[in-house]
């Protein structure tokens, strides 16, 4: 009878075939290329298993507080139950969670602490690179504390800012702080110096009262600040341009009844991605502030929490790469299509190549400037290192911020439709690899930084780069990297080329070639840093391969070319070697 039929589907069964998901491990341990570059430059025994330990946490716990974030974005309550203006911004437990986890773990204080001298940035942004995909946006947060407290350190740690410098960099979570970073109004986040309109009244005490209106403001559950004002005299004129800005510090602190004190959350922005965060539109109305610059000096003095803002924002963007790769990899060893794994199929497993080349270029370009940032923090930075920082701090914001949304992107269609599907947790990394190329400077303004550094410098900056990239990329004793090295060496004569008879062109030429010159610094400065890393005596076949592909996939501008090595008949097993090393 019907009833005795063996049916597949009914309200009670819905087919015995359910897809694995793909599964997060250790970070640390997963990560062949940061170990290898761990234990080439910073052998200290501490960091391992604390790197190591911390990964499992990632992997574990925080991860899941991470979704919690995405999931329970923050709300903002204007009122409380008797009509009183509060503007409370609610946030998750999760989100709290990470503050504290921050704290306890040094993701800031590792910076200033200084555990392992020089390499002390390398060791902290290794913590933050595991971590980062992980944390619900928090390290956004950590990168503006980051910031403030290294512009505290810079004109020195004293009154006002003596308190708030302890608790930037405390590993105690009921003392924790974190910083937010007020720069945008409505006409301009890139030129600040023109859409600045906030006014700084002087007080009798030597204190200013700040009127303005902050047009985005990440994480706006911040407990202190620094933002740019003009200050006005008597009349309440104030100077246009650069230099009317200053710099200030404020707190952002309650009355007894919980009322702001002189700020009004006007909105939470409803935005693409980054939801787990309140980002905000603020009125300053008489917000009470110390002025930490000289007057007119306000863009230079904030300067250096860009840089470091700027680097973080370059860890995000790595390890969104090596987080989508590491999980695409591991789907491919769950879904079949075709009748085998989906690791099993040559083409696929190109793709992941492919974008485990770029996450790899991507971290090692990351990892020179914390290199060099810890060097300079050391006081033991050569006038080229120094040269070096400031030129690559732009050029790799820029340049991995377009590959973190390029390999994000790839990384989502290695899912198949479930790369699309919201409660995977997949979309919102797409979502929040999005920002990275728009806040802290966009593409097109950083690109007028790297000109603007080798103006300023006179060209010493471009000396230094060119020097070190011949120096590394000559060293190499590796007989099998000899292409990377011709690829490396041509491209680098190219641009030295372009930059010579640049300078005898019109003015405007630079201009309109900074996007690629940028582009051209960040690939052959990350082809010559494989082909240094590969060279290493600890390096694995998969350090070599990984350079040769970069300087055949990003040095190599021809689209298509049929002698390209990537497709001779030994790459299979060899991308699948890379992908999985
Ligand atoms: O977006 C924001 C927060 C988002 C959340 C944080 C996330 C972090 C990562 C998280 C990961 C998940 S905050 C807003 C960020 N806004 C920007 O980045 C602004 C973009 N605009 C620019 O960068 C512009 O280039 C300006 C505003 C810095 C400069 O414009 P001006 O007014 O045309 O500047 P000048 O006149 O050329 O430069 C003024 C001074 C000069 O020094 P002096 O006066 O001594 O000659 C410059 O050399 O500042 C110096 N200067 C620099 N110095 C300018 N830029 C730099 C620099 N990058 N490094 C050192
Ligand atoms: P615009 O300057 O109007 O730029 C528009 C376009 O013009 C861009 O493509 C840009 O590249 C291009 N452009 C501009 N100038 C030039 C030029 N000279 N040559 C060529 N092209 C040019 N700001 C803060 O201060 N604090 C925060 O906490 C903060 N959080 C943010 C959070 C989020 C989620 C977002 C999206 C933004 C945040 N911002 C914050 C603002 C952010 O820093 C600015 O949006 C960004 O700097 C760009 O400024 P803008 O929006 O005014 O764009």
């Amino acid at each position: 009878s019907e009833l005795e039929l063996p049916l597949p589907f009914s309200a009670a069964k819905l087919g015995s075939f359910f897809q694995g998901r793909p599964v997060l491990k250790n970070p640390f341990q997963e990560d062949a290329l940061l170990r290898g570059y761990l234990r080439r430059h910073l052998p200290h025994e501490a960091v391992f298993p604390d790197l190591c330990a911390f990964g499992k946490r990632v992997a574990t716990e925080v991860d899941g507080w991470g979704r919690e974030c995405e999931i329970t974005p923050p709300r903002l309550a204007h009122f409380d139950p008797w009509g009183r203006r509060v503007d409370h911004i609610l946030t998750s437990p999760a989100w709290k969670r990470m503050k504290e986890l921050s704290a306890q773990e040094g993701l800031v204080s590792i910076a200033y602490e200084r555990p392992f001298g020089e390499w002390s940035r390398v060791y902290q942004m290794s913590k933050l690179y595991i971590f980062s995909p992980s944390s619900g946006l928090y390290t956004c947060p950590l990168a503006m504390t980051d910031g403030a407290a290294k512009v505290i350190q810079s004109i020195g740690i004293s009154w006002p800012v003596e308190e708030a410098y302890n608790r930037l960099t405390s590993r105690q979570p009921e003392h924790f702080w974190t910083s937010g970073q007020w720069m945008t109004e409505r006409q301009g986040g890139s030129d600040v110096a023109t859409g600045t309109e906030t006014v700084a009244v002087p007080q009798t005490d030597g204190c200013y009262k700040l009127f303005g209106f902050k047009w985005f403001t990440s994480a706006s559950d911040a407990d202190m600040t620094l933002t740019l004002a003009r200050v006005c005299d008597r009349a309440g004129a104030t100077t246009p341009g650069s230099r009317g800005l200053s710099l200030f510090y404020a707190e952002v602190s309650r009355d007894q009844d919980g009322c702001l004190r002189g700020i009004e959350v006007q909105r939470l922005k409803d935005k693409l991605g980054t939801r787990q965060m309140p980002t905000a539109e603020l009125l300053l109305d008489g917000l009470r502030a110390h002025r930490l610059s000289e007057e007119g000096r306000g863009v230079a003095a904030i300067t250096n929490m860009l840089t470091i803002t700027r680097i973080h924002n370059s860890i995000a963007a790595a390890a969104a790469m090596r987080r989508v790769v590491q999980l695409a990899r591991d789907y491919a060893t769950r879904r079949t299509a075709f009748g085998k794994l989906l690791k099993e199929h040559p083409l696929h497993m190109q793709t992941l190549a492919r974008m485990e080349v770029e996450s790899r270029g991507a971290f090692l370009l990351v990892m020179d400037v914390c290199r060099l940032l810890g060097r300079e923090e050391s006081g033991i930075a050569t006038q080229f290192d120094t040269h070096l920082l400031r030129l690559l701090t732009p050029v790799v914001k820029l340049y991995t911020a377009k590959q973190a949304v390029a390999v994000v992107s790839e990384g989502l269609e290695s899912f198949g439709g479930q790369g699309y599907i919201e409660d995977t947790g997949l979309p919102g990394l797409l979502r929040d690899a999005q920002v990275l190329s728009i806040w802290e400077g966009t593409t097109n303004v950083l690109s007028l930084d790297v000109l603007r550094c080798v103006n300023r410098s006179s060209g010493m900056v471009l000396c230094a780069y060119f020097t070190h990239v011949k120096v590394n990329a000559s060293a190499s004793s590796v007989s099998s990297l000899d292409p990377a090295i011709r690829a490396v060496d041509g491209a680098l004569s190219d641009l030295e080329g372009f930059v010579q008879e640049a300078a005898t062109k019109v003015p405007g030429y630079l201009e309109l070639a900074a996007r690629d010159l940028a582009y051209s610094l960040a690939r052959i400065y990350t082809g010559a840093l494989l082909i240094d890393h590969a060279s290493w005596k600890g390096a694995s076949p998969a350090d070599v391969y990984a350079a040769l592909r970069w300087c055949e996939q990003d040095l190599n501008i021809v689209a298509f070319n049929k002698d390209r090595g990537c497709y001779n008949t030994n790459c299979p097993g060899l991308d699948s070697a890379l992908v999985y090393d």
